[in-house]
Order: structure tokens, then C-alpha cells, then sequence
């Protein structure tokens, strides 16, 4: 698995946009995005999961997940999520893309041997989050730094994510929001510190504005994550 960023893509500093031929002339607005960034909003937006498992592939493997999340996922899914907001249109290409991507970054922690953690790392959604990709990617970087996660996935009631670390005693809960609206500050006080506690972090623009519980920190974007979880974790 490679690690390292490496070819960052030919820039493109000119909006650009993806006009697909077959699409009804549907067009995906990309400023300044990488060559392979554009490939991807192209195959995205024909529903060409084909092509979309092939570019993530490949560029998980020559470039690492940082590298394909910030230069390719990241511009084309807030495109496509701006492009929604805009029209109402795209929740097939949302869907597929995220499922596609989802795969992708599920066989780098799948590839992971021997990972240097004992005590799970778990990843969830705050209740009625269905926003999860960002887990994925999290799980992903770990992997990369050989720490092995348990992805929860989205919308963990805080009962059941209370109980999971009970039962498996992680040494890092993260907790992902995306929306305000799932981000009551409350489910994180009612994360149970069984002894050693475990680290308690929350990321996503959901928990922006809000106050969090005393000792609970907030990560701000993915390398900040992958840092904070990967020493949480003991590496
Ligand atoms: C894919 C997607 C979906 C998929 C999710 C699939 C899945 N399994 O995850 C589906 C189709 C299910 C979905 C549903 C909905 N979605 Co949606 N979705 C998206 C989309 C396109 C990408 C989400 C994503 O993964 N973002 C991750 C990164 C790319 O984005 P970001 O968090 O904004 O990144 C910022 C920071 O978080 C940070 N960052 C970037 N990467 C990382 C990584 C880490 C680890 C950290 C800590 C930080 C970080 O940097 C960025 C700049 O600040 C976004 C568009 C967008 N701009 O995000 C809309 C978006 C999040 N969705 C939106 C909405 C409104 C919805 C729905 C409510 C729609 C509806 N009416 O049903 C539902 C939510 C229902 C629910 N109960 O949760 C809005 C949210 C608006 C808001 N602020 O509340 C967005 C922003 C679209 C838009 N432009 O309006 N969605």
C-alpha cells in the first residue's frame, strides 16, 4: 500500500466542467481540481461504478488515502453535494460514488496484517448522522499507520455505542457529525470511561458552534484525525 502523496495530477486552475455526453447534459462544476479528480467526476456522474472502483484503486495504491481523499473524493463530493443543494438533482451519483468510495477505502483496513493496536479503535456516526464516508477514510489512514478500527458506521445510537465500549474497551471512540442537527453534545457525555478510559474525539462541521464536553477534543480535518487517533492509539 502505498503511502506517500506523489503525483499530485495536472492542475487545473479554470472552472471546468464535466459535461457528460450521455448525462442529459448534466455538468459537475470543478474548480481547480487534478486531472484524476476530473475523471472521477466523469465516471461519477455516468453511474460508472466500474471506472469509479478503478480510479480509487489505483490512486489508493500509487498515492495513498490522503492523497485520493483531499485531491479527488473531497473536490468532486462537495461538488456534487453543492450541485444537489442547487438543483435537488444527483442523489443516484451521491449514492453510488459514496458506496464506491466506501469499498475502496474498506480494503486498505481489509489488506491491514498484523496491526500494531490491542485495544479496538472505534469509529461511529453520531445518532441520526447517515453521513459515514468520512469513518471510512479515517479507518483508512489508520490502516496505512497499521492501526487496525472497528467502523461502527452511521447513526450509533448512544446506548449502543455506550455498550460496544463497555464490551470491547477501545482506547479511542471517534465520533463523527456532519449536520448540526445530529450533533447534541449530550452523546458524548454518555460515553462510558471504563478503566484505562478511552480517548473520546469528535470531528465534522456538525460540532461547529458547539460546546463539548470537558476532555473531549474536536479534529478538523483528516490529517488532524488520523494524527490525534493514531497516537490515541499508540503509535
Ligand atoms: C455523500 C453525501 C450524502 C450521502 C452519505 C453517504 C454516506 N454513507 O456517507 C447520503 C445520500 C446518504 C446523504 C444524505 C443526506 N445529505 Co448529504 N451529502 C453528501 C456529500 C455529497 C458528501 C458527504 C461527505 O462525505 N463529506 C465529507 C467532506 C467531503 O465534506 P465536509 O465534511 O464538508 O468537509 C469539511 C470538513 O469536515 C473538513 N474535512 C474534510 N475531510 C475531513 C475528514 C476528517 C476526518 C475530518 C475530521 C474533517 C474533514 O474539511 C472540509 C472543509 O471544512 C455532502 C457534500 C459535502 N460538501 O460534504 C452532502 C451534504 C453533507 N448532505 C447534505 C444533506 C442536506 C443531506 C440530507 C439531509 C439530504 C436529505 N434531505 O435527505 C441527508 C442527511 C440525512 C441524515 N439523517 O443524515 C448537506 C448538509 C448541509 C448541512 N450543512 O447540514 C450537504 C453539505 C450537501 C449540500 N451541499 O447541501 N448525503
Amino acid at each position: 500500500m502505498g503511502g506517500a502523496a506523489g503525483d499530485p495530477g495536472a492542475a487545473d486552475e479554470a472552472e471546468l466542467d464535466c459535461d457528460i455526453s450521455h448525462g442529459g447534459g448534466r455538468v459537475l462544476r470543478l474548480t481547480g481540481a487534478c486531472a484524476q479528480a476530473r475523471g472521477l467526476a466523469r465516471a461519477a456522474m455516468s453511474l460508472d461504478a466500474a471506472a469509479v472502483n478503478r480510479i480509487l484503486g489505483a490512486s489508493l495504491e500509487r498515492r495513498g488515502v490522503a492523497a485520493t481523499w483531499q485531491e479527488l473524493l473531497v473536490p468532486v463530493l462537495v461538488s456534487v453535494g453543492d450541485r444537489w443543494a442547487a438543483t435537488g438533482e444527483g442523489v443516484d451519483v451521491e449514492h453510488l460514488l459514496s458506496e464506491c468510495a466506501m469499498g475502496a477505502l474498506r480494503a486498505v483496513g481489509i489488506r491491514l496484517e498484523n496491526p500494531v493496536n490491542r485495544r479496538p479503535v472505534l469509529l461511529a456516526a453520531a445518532e441520526g448522522e447517515l453521513h459515514s464516508l468520512p469513518l471510512h477514510v479515517v479507518a483508512a489512514g489508520l490502516a496505512e499507520r497499521r492501526v487496525a478500527c472497528h467502523v461502527l458506521g452511521a447513526s450509533m445510537p448512544r446506548a449502543a455505542l455506550a455498550d460496544a465500549v463497555r464490551r470491547s474497551g477501545p482506547s479511542v471512540v471517534f465520533l463523527w457529525a456532519q449536520r448540526v442537527e445530529s450533533s447534541d453534545p449530550a452523546q458524548l457525555s454518555t460515553i462510558p470511561a471504563p478503566r484505562p478510559a478511552p480517548v473520546v474525539v469528535a470531528g465534522g462541521p456538525g460540532w461547529s458552534g458547539r460546546t463539548l464536553p470537558a476532555g473531549i477534543t474536536r479534529v478538523h480535518d483528516f490529517a488532524e484525525a488520523v494524527e490525534r487517533l493514531g497516537v490515541a492509539a499508540g503509535v
